[in-house]
């Protein structure tokens, strides 16, 4: 087989990639990626220096981020009639526009907050993660407005954007919930998870979720169990 994706089951960013794989439907070999093993960081940062996963080979080709592998899995190795991105260049805009929305301003955030609870008590930086849930609170009204008469992120087609949204909100609701309020945002939410691509990805982090830091947040269904 020749697609092989470089990632680990608990990441965020990896959750995007595997949406996508799932949604169109690709076969590819999952490399698990263990960056405390010093050998297999090397090896991978010798592949792409930035050492950020997940990372898709296609035979000696590299493609690094997520929303770049999901352009080439769409263009490359979709079936015609599946596709994340929408032909209509209007419409692809719109889902570019909602998949930066979420990787910058979810994602990012929600990133430096886990990060910071994972350093020791010193060294943590609590206006930075006060502004990290601010920027959160500011994207989730942001979201709530744009899923306006719309069924999924960026239209009525599930999309690259809904790849992105996916694992974003998973996390960043863990640390600061949705308002009541957003109510298109918290049905937005329910669905997102109830979408095949999406509970697989999940339910294979499952083994995983022990080692969140915010595992106490998780919703129910997915509570570490030991
Ligand atoms: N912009 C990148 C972000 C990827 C990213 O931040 N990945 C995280 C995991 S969720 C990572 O590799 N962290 C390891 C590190 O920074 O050492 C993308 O879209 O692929």
């Amino acid at each position: 087989m020749s697609l092989s994706l470089h990632y680990h089951p608990l990441s965020s960013f990896c959750h995007k990639a595997l949406i996508a794989l799932y949604e169109l439907d690709v076969p590819f070999v999952p490399r698990f990626l263990d960056l405390g093993n010093a050998q297999r960081r090397a090896d991978f940062l010798a592949l792409w220096p930035t050492g950020k996963m997940p990372l898709l080979q296609d035979n000696d080709l590299v493609i690094p981020e997520t929303s770049i592998i999901i352009e080439y899995l769409a263009t490359r190795h979709a079936a015609a009639s599946q596709t994340l991105i929408p032909a209509e260049a209007a419409s692809a805009l719109e889902v570019r526009l909602m998949d930066r929305l979420c990787d910058l301003y979810v994602m990012l955030p929600m990133q430096a907050i886990v990060a910071d609870r994972l350093r020791e008590e010193k060294d943590r930086d609590p206006i930075a993660t006060g502004r990290g849930r601010d920027t959160l609170a500011m994207a989730y009204g942001m979201l709530d407005e744009r899923l306006q008469g719309r069924a999924w992120l960026a239209g009525d087609q599930f999309t690259m954007a809904d790849c992105a949204a996916a694992p974003a909100l998973f996390y960043a609701s863990t640390l600061v919930p949705f308002a009541a309020n957003q109510q298109r945002l918290n049905t937005y939410y329910k669905q997102l998870l109830q979408r095949p691509s999406v509970a697989r990805t999940l339910d294979e982090a499952r083994p995983y979720f022990k080692f969140y830091p915010y595992r106490e947040a998780l919703p129910a269904a997915y509570q570490p169990q030991d």
